[in-house]
């Protein structure tokens, strides 16, 4: 047995501080999100806070927005120890598992740190869209370090993961800036190319890669919310919210904190998740994957060095 695999932690995972219900099942399936309270205890809350302190002190070439009102990280977990360890042992995986009642896999997550003061708003979008993945059992677990009301916390569009529609990302580069290189991007499409590479994990940003005009727009949903019906909830440190990945969401800004705001959102795929080449691709595949060369409609699953099972049910 070599040094490394003597020190290595076993992934033996927590059980959350309590089960998911039935009810809850429902309500997520109904409504495509849920706010699930008191699900970890203190010892993760720690960890979270220290995983995230250490992501936020050691920028990558995936940080866009270092110093901004909103930063956001790539794949903070990769680096971050305590990110990792709340990957690999938190009983998020168990909480992301049991609101479909599939085994889960990790795809990736992102870190949202807002410093203390006005807090940033996040904009209205749909997750699916920014990634190479499709399929109904995609849910994204939400935790913050801090206490939110909901005048910053998350917003969802009720039942809008059952819309059946994809949108465009809101954020990219206008095909009309640079046409000659938006053409170039069409034919490496055509042609069965991975539009982001994994020189990405390197160095991106969410403005290297053009918008889709293909895609239909947002809604409007800002600017007449009266319009939606929309959720939205106030949060405590340890409780977690669960969204599908095709619900549209944003959080809310403008409000002043006394202290930071800073959450981390996990993807975890179920077995109908499967690869998915998107023209609007605008986050780079996990780095594991490249080695792979994925094909559409190939199961998540079906590569398990990159995307072990982390949670089933008994
Ligand atoms: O925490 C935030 O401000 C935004 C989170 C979000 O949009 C996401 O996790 O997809």
């Amino acid at each position: 047995m070599n040094e490394s695999h003597k020190t290595a932690r076993p992934k033996t995972k927590a059980r959350p501080s309590r089960q998911v219900t039935p009810d809850e099942i429902s309500a997520f399936s109904r409504d495509g999100a849920i706010l699930l309270k008191n699900m970890l205890s203190q010892e993760w809350v720690e960890l979270l806070t220290q995983g995230l302190e250490f992501a936020h002190n050691h920028p990558d070439g995936m940080s866009a927005g270092v110093s901004a009102p909103l930063r956001i990280d790539q794949f903070p977990a990769s680096h971050s120890p305590q990110l990792k360890r709340l990957m690999d042992e938190s009983p998020i995986a168990e909480i992301a598992g049991s609101i479909m009642n599939t085994p889960v896999c990790f795809y990736m997550d992102q870190m949202f740190y807002k410093p203390a003061g006005k807090i940033a708003a996040s904009a209205w979008h749909q997750d699916t869209c920014y990634y190479n993945v499709d399929g109904q059992q995609l849910v994204r677990a939400w935790v913050c370090a801090d206490p939110v009301p909901r005048a910053a916390s998350l917003e969802m569009l009720r039942g809008s993961h059952r819309w059946n529609v994809t949108y465009r990302p809101p954020v990219g580069m206008d095909p009309k800036s640079d046409p000659e290189a938006a053409k170039k991007l069409d034919q490496d499409f055509a042609a069965g190319k991975v539009l982001i590479g994994r020189e990405a994990h390197s160095q991106w940003t969410y403005f290297d890669s053009f918008l889709d005009p293909s895609l239909p727009e947002l809604p409007a949903v800002e600017s007449s919310r009266s319009s939606f019906d929309i959720m939205g909830w106030d949060y405590e440190p340890g409780d977690v919210i669960l969204f599908h990945g095709n619900i549209v969401h944003s959080a809310k800004g403008g409000l002043t904190l006394p202290h930071p705001r800073r959450s981390h959102a996990s993807l975890w795929a179920g077995p109908d998740v499967h690869y998915l080449r998107r023209r609007s691709q605008s986050i780079p595949d996990p780095l594991a994957l490249y080695d792979y060369q994925p094909q559409d409609g190939q199961a998540l699953m079906a590569f398990p060095e990159v995307f072990p099972i982390a949670w089933s049910p008994s």
